[in-house]
């Protein structure tokens, strides 16, 4: 496997509490973040939480915002390498507006989205310098 890829950054204006996090497949934003499409899941696998073996490749859990909103993140991952077949390089990750349950909630979307809710930040993965 790659080599873990570390996301780091930080988000504001965010209500206090969990926001599902995850790579979704396109780098597309014509329609805002609904453009992304589905999580990335080059393996066609169920959604879960990040160190579980049944989980997208973009599932990258929950950041959590503080009191003051921002969430400051800092994840590292084997499944989002940065070259290669599989390469995140183009897609995008957005930010949610709930809680991911992480493939456990027992809702109709908790096994493709893990229930996350509205999509309210995201930004393509692209290259710098
Ligand atoms: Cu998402
Ligand atoms: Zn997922």
């Amino acid at each position: 496997m790659a080599s873990p890829t570390t996301v780091t950054g930080s988000v504001s204006g965010l209500k206090p509490g969990l926001h599902g996090f995850h790579v979704h497949a396109l780098g597309d934003t014509t329609n805002g973040c609904m453009s992304t499409g589905p999580h990335y899941n080059p393996a066609g696998k169920e959604h879960g939480a990040p160190e579980d073996d049944n989980r997208h490749a973009g599932d990258l859990g929950n950041v959590t915002a503080g009191a003051d909103g921002v969430a400051n993140i800092h994840v590292t991952d084997s499944q989002i390498p940065l070259t290669g077949p599989n390469s995140i390089i183009g897609r995008a990750v957005v930010v949610h507006a709930d809680p991911d349950d992480l493939g456990k909630g027992g809702h109709e979307l908790s096994k493709s989205t893990g229930n996350a809710g509205g999509r309210i930040a995201c930004g393509i993965i692209g290259l710098q310098g």
